[in-house]
This record gives C-alpha cells, sequence and structure tokens, in this order.
C-alpha cells in the first residue's frame, strides 16, 4: 500500500515510532528514521531490511534542535527529498508532580520536545510537500491531549497543543492536496512509563497490570490506515482507547495474566 513512499518518522528507536516502522515497511515503504539513539536505529534499519528489503535513511537526530532539524532536512539526499509521510511521534512525558512541586527541567522538556520539535519538524519539511501539492504528516496526540488528569498537567498541555497545532495546520493546509491527521492513543504499552519515572523500571511495569494495555502496533496500523485513504479523505483525529480504558478517569481493573 505504501510501495516506494518516503516516510519520516520520528523516534523511531522505540514504541510506536519503531512500530510505524515496521508496519510501513511491510507495505513497501522507504523509510527515513529518526532518534538520537542512533545504534537502535542502525539494529531496526537491517532488521527492516533483512525482514522486507527495506530502504532506510537514518537521522541521528533531537528534534528539539532547531538548527539541526533544519541541517538534516536541507540536506536530505537527493533520493531521499521527497517525502510523502510525515509521522510526528517523537515525544515524551517526565514526572507526575503537582505544578507547585514540578520541575522546571522537565517541564522544558516536554514543551521543548512534544510542541516545539513537532513545530520544527513541520517547518521544515511542510514547504516541500506543499510545493510537490501532495504529503501527509501524522502527529501523535493523546487522551492526554483532550483530558487532563493528577499530576499530568504539562504534559497534557503538551496534548492540548498538538490538537490545537494539528486543527490550525488542515486551516494552514486548505488549498493544497497536503493532508494532516492526529492520532490520539490511550494507554499504550511502551518505554514511555520508563521514561515518565526517569528510568524506574519496576514503577513503570506497574503501570500497565491494571488491564490489558494498547500496543504500540495497534498505533501504528490506525497510522497506517489514516495514510492510506484515498486522496479525497482526511482522517483528522482518531482516538484510539484500550477497551478496559473508557477515560483516563475511568477504567476496569480486569488484571493482565
Ligand atoms: P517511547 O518512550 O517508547 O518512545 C519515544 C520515542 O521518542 C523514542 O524513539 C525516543 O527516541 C523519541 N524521542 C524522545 N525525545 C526525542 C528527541 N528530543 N528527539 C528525537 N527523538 C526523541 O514512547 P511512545 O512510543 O509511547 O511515545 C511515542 C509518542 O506517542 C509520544 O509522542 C507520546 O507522547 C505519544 N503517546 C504515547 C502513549 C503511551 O501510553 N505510550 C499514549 C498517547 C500518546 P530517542 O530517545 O532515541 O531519541
Ligand atoms: C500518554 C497517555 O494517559 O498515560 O499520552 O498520559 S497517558
Amino acid at each position: 500500500m505504501l510501495k516506494n513512499k518516503i516516510a519520516l518518522i520520528t523516534g523511531a528507536s522505540a514504541g510506536i515510532g519503531a512500530a510505524c516502522a515496521e508496519v510501513f515497511a511491510r507495505e513497501g515503504a522507504r523509510l527515513i528514521l529518526a532518534a538520537r539513539r542512533s545504534e537502535r536505529l542502525e539494529e531496526l534499519a537491517l532488521r527492516l531490511s533483512k525482514d522486507h528489503g527495506t530502504e532506510c535513511h537514518l537521522l541521528t537526530l533531537d528534534v528539539r534542535d532547531r538548527q539541526a532539524v533544519n541541517k538534516v532536512i536541507s540536506g536530505l539526499p537527493e533520493a531521499w527529498q521527497a517525502v510523502d509521510i510525515l509521522v510526528n511521534n517523537a515525544g515524551l512525558s517526565r514526572g507526575l508532580d503537582k505544578v507547585q512541586d514540578g520541575d522546571a527541567q522537565d517541564w522544558e522538556e516536554m514543551i521543548d520536545t512534544n510542541i516545539k520539535g513537532l513545530l520544527w519538524m513541520s517547518r521544515a519539511v511542510l514547504p516541500g510537500m506543499i510545493a510537490r501539492d501532495r504529503g501527509h504528516v501524522v502527529n501523535l496526540g493523546s487522551i492526554a491531549g483532550r483530558q487532563v488528569y493528577p499530576g499530568g498537567n504539562v504534559y497534557c498541555a503538551t496534548k492540548h497543543a498538538v490538537r490545537a497545532l494539528n486543527q490550525a495546520l488542515r486551516i494552514d493546509l486548505l488549498g493544497t492536496r497536503v493532508r494532516c491527521s492526529s492520532v490520539d492513543p490511550g494507554m499504550v504499552e511502551t518505554e514511555f512509563s520508563e521514561v515518565r519515572f526517569h528510568g524506574d523500571k519496576a514503577k513503570a511495569a506497574g503501570v500497565y497490570k491494571a488491564f490489558p494495555p494498547l500496543q504500540a502496533v495497534d498505533i501504528a496500523e490506525t497510522v497506517l490506515f489514516c495514510v492510506t485513504r484515498p486522496e479525497h479523505v482526511n482522517i483528522q483525529e482518531v482516538l484510539v482507547m484500550p477497551t478496559d480504558q473508557a477515560a483516563v478517569y475511568a477504567s476496569h481493573p480486569r488484571g493482565v495474566e
């Protein structure tokens, strides 16, 4: 379904981004994989090449660094310049402190990655898409962009911003054939909680024991659905929740075997 399309995925070294790479590779895409941990990208690219014959171009990139983003995008080799799909997936949460106890560095990391990183990437990639009059930007939002939970303050604010930017982009892109979608998951079992709890694996594992969470591949398949609709169809936003999580405040404690 994506034969010879070029997809650029940020945060491809883990979780949802890596799953998007796998699913897109299965569908025949050529992949630009971006993240800070280049050794992870190399392992992934090797596996995708073996399993699907996928061609990958790797970018060791911190999306918070605007100059670096501009440099790698303007410096893409010719064969990789015509990006068809940008998945703005790189993102993170840090801590669950109340605002009055919050850590300024955690806040900056979330704001700089989840909002500004998405903006730097979009600003760098969109002009090419608009000039070609084709392309698709998929932003990873969250249930946290629609509801706020205790300790979620700044993370939720960043995902509310992603939701606003997604709506704004749809307006800005009117008149072009460039599409823009937001995929907003509930709880997905990835390294997300380990990052939130600054590497505390035991605490992170506890998060996923109350009920069966979504898996990264569930979200990757949703992203694939968005980018494979006919040209006149734009999936504007999709909210995907675990069956046992109706809202951030309403879940069924079924447990996990
Ligand atoms: P993971 O922690 O498993 O993966 C996050 C990815 O983002 C990693 O590949 C990481 O790569 C990358 N990343 C983080 N910071 C940067 C940066 N500054 N520059 C480049 N890459 C960066 O988490 P998920 O897969 O769960 O998260 C992916 C997206 O999904 C995020 O936007 C998250 O907010 C969103 N989301 C997650 C949910 C969940 O429950 N897991 C639910 C709803 C939304 P590296 O460290 O190598 O740079
Ligand atoms: C991640 C979902 O609810 O754990 O975006 O914050 S949540």
